[in-house]
């Protein structure tokens, strides 16, 4: 039975992925970050098989612990301060844990493989948003980086650090440059979740209206239950590379108002809708698509999920939910 170790382990795509390997056969393991993590419980209840350690991407000896403990033959970094709007308010700890973490986590599993570079087989969450003022549409793995936001930067530094160890080092460390993948399971503080939150609380008369930032962004949104089966994909491969992992449809947050709204039978949202500068950006990525041609050809991947049914489906989810909490 192969062994995996995911550090991300509460959020969106590292709740997937352990769903995914376990049903694969994998022993799952997973980091999780403080005393009192109250996540601890949803990755309890969610996927009980999983085994945690205590463990933070800052710190590079819990990492090593991590690793010793599991000896796992995947690693998956997911891990992450991934809010890009929190970034520029918190620059330092986005550069230590989405930056610095990435170094971690690559001399941590360097350090364990010993002898053997390529033993341990590295996945890391590398991130559309490091394409920035796209230089290119759509963009493809040799597209130039051009990053626009604190976070995006240590995207770029942690992207750069995956592909020098491959080099450096021999290690199978494999990017997956990852367009921007949804769920049910997305946090509240996300477009997409914020507007099928608003949406469920604004039909079932619990809220009034919306308050957005830039409606004109415009987003390649795809499903985080099949992204993470392109992650895993790529740690099959006999030899590590990069790539994009994309619908190729670009949406605007208009679109994803009109959709969210429709599910709920409303076709005029403008009543509903009201923009606020707290919520628009100090530098703006207006076009991001991807190409996820390699991923295709290489991996055999492709989206099941359209952009559509991904949105009712978590009108649906926030429906049900917010009724049961409006209930209790
Ligand atoms: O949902 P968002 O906050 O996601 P963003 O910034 O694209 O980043 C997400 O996807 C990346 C992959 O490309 C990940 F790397 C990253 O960790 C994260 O998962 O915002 C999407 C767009 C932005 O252009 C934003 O300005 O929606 C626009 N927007 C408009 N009104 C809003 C709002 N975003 C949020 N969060 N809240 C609004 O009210």
């Amino acid at each position: 039975m192969p062994t995996a170790l995911i550090t991300g382990i509460t959020g969106q795509d590292g709740l997937y992925l352990a769903e995914l390997l376990l049903e694969k056969g994998y022993d799952v393991h997973g980091v999780i970050r403080g005393q009192n993590n109250p996540k601890r419980e949803l990755v309890r209840r969610t996927v009980p098989d999983v085994v945690l350690h205590n463990g933070d991407l800052t710190d590079l000896s819990s990492l090593m612990r991590a690793m010793r403990d599991s000896e796992p033959d995947e690693v998956y970094n997911l891990g992450a301060v991934s809010f890009v709007a929190y970034s520029w308010e918190n620059a330092h700890v986005t550069s230590d844990v989405t930056g610095k973490g990435v170094l971690n986590m690559l001399e941590a599993v360097r350090l364990q493989a010993g002898e053997d570079p390529g033993s341990i087989r590295f996945y890391q969450a590398s991130s559309s948003e490091m394409f920035g003022k796209v230089q290119e549409v759509p963009q493809r793995e040799k597209t130039l980086l051009w990053p626009r936001s604190p976070y995006a930067v240590a995207k770029v530094y942690g992207h750069y650090l995956t592909i020098n160890y491959r080099e450096s080092y021999g290690m199978h460390a494999s990017s997956g440059i990852l367009f921007n993948h949804e769920s049910p399971r997305r946090g509240p503080e996300f477009v997409t979740r914020k507007v099928s939150r608003g949406v469920a609380r604004i039909k079932l008369g619990l809220a009034d209206e919306l308050v957005m930032g830039n409606l004109d962004a415009q987003r390649d949104w795809g499903f985080a239950g099949d992204y993470v089966e392109a992650m895993w994909l790529m740690l099959q491969q006999p030899v590590a590379d990069d790539y994009v992992v994309a619908t190729g449809e670009m949406h605007s947050v208009r679109d994803l108002l009109d959709i969210a709204f429709a599910a709920v039978g409303i076709d005029d949202w403008a009543p509903f809708v009201r923009s606020h500068e707290a919520y628009l950006r100090p530098a703006e990525v207006d076009q991001l698509v991807g190409d996820a041609t390699k991923a295709r050809e290489v991996l055999g991947w492709k989206p099941r999920v359209g952009f559509h049914e991904l949105i009712e489906s978590m009108v649906e989810h926030d429906l049900a939910e917010q009724s049961r909490i409006a209930r209790s």
